[in-house]
């Protein structure tokens, strides 16, 4: 398999490539490489190496759906059955990975531009792990000139809010860091509470960082207003025939330190990264589309993926 494929691919496995929407640029442009360094010489050899490198691909962290989806999008427009030439699909595959890439960017300026209306100078946004989507609105509403103040969850046990708290604290917002269990504390004084997402599923519900659902459920008991901000390719459409969305849970010591575990004894240690929010506590999903309210993920999700919902897997 390609080098340059199988290191982008252990960087998404290993977190050093993290967050769906980057995960799911770095896929995109993963199969472009291939493609672009193939020395295939003939269609069928060329097709398989990309099929391989995708399912590969596909392999290395099973929840954030933005990975599958980025490379359906590359394959359904590179690939053409009807094609049997090589150079053309070579080409074809490269124009439809760059072509991702480019949509995933004007989407994040959309969904910045659109969710930063709902805004307004004086708020308080409560923010969960690192998300470059929900950190797009909170930039743009604040470029805007709108006064905002975030609290940032610091999001054990990776961190990934400081990640956030950092970034929006250089673009000059206000930012306080807290403990993932001071949400609840701290939510009567907050307007939204503002999150990404790596997977909404048909009926509306929004899988993310594990302790999403724990502070969606503090802000529907406040009243608070919980905005998703989602690229479409967030949208799952395997759930649409009744899949589940598997859960990623990683290694014991991303929790304790090895003399930790040891102290502890025959406790087991889970680590489940992700967690599911029902449709229930979620006002709107700012996607790059315009503003819809989670119940209509069915809708969208029909006329993103049509017919293709229960064919195979291009990669198959
Ligand atoms: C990242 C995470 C982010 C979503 C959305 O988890 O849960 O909230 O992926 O991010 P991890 P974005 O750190 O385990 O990948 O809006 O940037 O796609």
């Amino acid at each position: 398999m390609n080098e340059h494929l199988m290191a982008i691919a252990q960087d998404i496995s290993t977190m050093k490539i993290r967050g769906a929407g980057r995960i799911a640029v770095a896929a995109a442009d993963a199969l472009r490489i291939t493609a672009l360094e193939s020395s295939a010489t003939t269609y069928d050899s060329f097709v398989g190496e990309i099929k391989t490198a995708s399912k590969y691909l596909v392999g290395m962290r099973p929840t954030a759906v933005s990975l599958p989806n980025a490379v359906r999008y590359v394959l359904w427009r590179g690939i053409n059955e009807d094609m049997t030439s090589i150079e053309p699909t070579r080409l074809a595959v490269i124009a439809a990975a760059e072509e991702f890439i480019s949509n995933a960017k004007d989407a994040l300026r959309l969904i910045g531009d659109f969710g930063a209306k709902r805004l307004l100078s004086g708020d308080k946004i409560l923010t969960v792990c690192n998300s470059n989507a929900a950190i797009e609105i909170i930039k743009h509403a604040h470029r805007d000139g709108k006064d905002l103040e975030v609290f940032a969850m610091e999001t054990r046990p990776r961190y990934q809010g400081r990640i956030t708290a950092k970034v929006l604290a250089e673009e000059g917002i206000k930012v306080n860091l807290i403990i993932d269990s001071a949400a609840r504390y701290f939510m009567r004084d907050m307007d939204h509470f503002i999150t990404g997402t790596d997977a909404i599923t048909a009926n509306g519900a929004v899988v993310n960082k594990i302790g999403t659902a724990m502070a969606a459920l503090a802000a529907h008991e406040a009243r608070v207003r919980v905005m998703v901000a989602a690229e479409t390719y967030k949208f799952h459409p395997e759930t649409i025939i009744g899949e589940l969305v598997e859960i990623e849970e990683r290694p014991y010591d991303e929790v304790v330190s090895d003399d930790a575990r040891e102290d502890l004894g025959p406790v087991s240690i889970r680590n489940p990264v992700f967690d599911i929010t029902p449709s229930e506590y979620i006002d709107v999903i700012v996607t790059e589309r315009g503003i819809i309210p989670p119940q209509a993920s069915f809708f969208l999700l029909t006329e993103l993926f049509g017919w293709r919902l229960t064919g195979r897997d291009p990669w198959e």
